[in-house]
């Protein structure tokens, strides 16, 4: 994912890129590849009623701990427990796990290379000071991403979008940086600052980046398509975390744009963001950077989820970044996602999104 601060502070930014490719193996310097989005209504209320009587409950942060309180004056304090009051947790049931009695299950299976695995019978009673407590984040929201994206219709009446158990490793190497790998198409969560599991929206965020990976093989060997990787995670962490809150009755105390609202504790100013999705950045601002330059996308995608609704916004989103070329300009991805509402909601949706996009200045749109 890479941490910058959210507005400008490009020397910053570079300078962050460079120590996380130095602290991390090549694979995380490499071209990201990246994708993913989506958020909305349950789907199968019964079966899901009566799976959640049985599963095993999960303690965790309702998305992170600032958004849940509002409260920005919150810090990691070395991984201190005492650090975030117990009222930023919440149990939830962690569901589709298989037999193995660990974080294994249909939409994700987690390994750790700090601290003993996880149980899934002692899942309610981790905190943020156990190594544990960020294999179960990790389980839970990788499987609320896919719930979702299944409660869209992918894997159903649409193509699957990533609909396979997704590997998620748990180590440190010093630098504060996850990221997902194309060649194993695995997500790795570091432990710099704030764990980074530790919070939902950077969980989220790569996981966007193994849809889109799932979608388009390769994806993001272009710089607007990089951008378009890291703004589609940013997007898919919000649209997640917005889902899962209106789902579970968690409350929700900071903009609704801000990403990463807790992982960022330790490098942004209040409030805390890793990087925002509604910012006034158009075509003119790109700076060659892609978390940079994925605002500008972004920014079109909260608009078409604000004048469309996030269901509609999310289905026309996913879908068509199907069509995206691996190395798409945003020209051309914008109009792809024009043509997509077109063919699933008809002109006026379409006319919409082209809007969004318009908004941004994109040339050609
Ligand atoms: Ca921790
Ligand atoms: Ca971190
Ligand atoms: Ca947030
Ligand atoms: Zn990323």
């Amino acid at each position: 994912m890479v941490r910058r601060t959210p507005r400008g502070l490009i020397a910053a930014a570079t300078a962050t890129v460079a120590l996380a490719a130095l602290a991390a193996p090549a694979t995380a310097a490499q071209a990201p590849s990246a994708q993913a989005s989506s958020a909305q209504a349950p789907s199968g209320q019964a079966s899901s009623a009566q799976s959640d009587a049985t599963a095993a409950q999960a303690r965790l942060f309702m998305v992170n701990p600032v958004q849940s309180s509002g409260d920005q004056s919150l810090v990691d304090g070395k991984d201190a427990a005492a650090a975030v009051p117990d009222s930023a947790y919440a149990l939830a049931p962690l569901r589709n796990l298989d037999a193995s009695g660990g974080l294994n299950g249909k939409w994700a299976y987690v390994r750790s290379e700090t601290g003993e695995p996880a149980k899934a019978a002692d899942a309610s009673g981790y905190g943020r000071a156990d190594d544990q407590f960020e294999q179960v984040m990790a389980y839970f929201w990788v499987n609320e991403s896919q719930e979702y994206l299944q409660s869209l219709g992918f894997g159903g009446e649409l193509p699957g979008a990533n609909d396979r158990a997704q590997p998620v490793r748990i180590n440190q190497w010093g630098g504060d940086n996850s990221f997902f790998t194309d060649k194993k198409a695995e997500i790795r969560f570091g432990k710099g600052g704030v764990d980074d599991a530790e919070d939902a929206e950077v969980v989220v965020h790569e996981y966007g980046h193994a849809v889109h990976h799932a979608q388009v093989p390769g994806f993001g060997t272009s710089p607007e398509a990089g951008a378009i990787g890291e703004s589609f995670g940013d997007y898919l962490a919000v649209s997640v975390g917005a889902y899962a809150d209106d789902k579970y009755g968690w409350p929700a105390e900071a903009e609704l744009a801000c990403v990463a609202d807790w992982d960022s504790v330790s490098y942004s100013e209040t409030p805390h963001c890793l990087r925002r999705i509604d910012s006034d950045k158009t075509y003119a601002d790109k700076v060659g950077e892609v978390h940079a330059d994925g605002e500008i996308w972004s920014r079109a995608l909260y608009d078409i989820r604000r004048d469309l609704g996030a269901r509609t916004a999310d289905r026309i989103i996913v879908n068509a970044q199907f069509g995206f070329a691996p190395d798409t300009s945003f020209k051309d991805a914008a109009l792809k996602t024009i043509a997509t509402a077109e063919s699933m909601y008809g002109k006026a949706a379409a006319a919409t999104v082209r809007a969004a996009f318009q908004g941004r200045e994109i040339p050609g749109v």
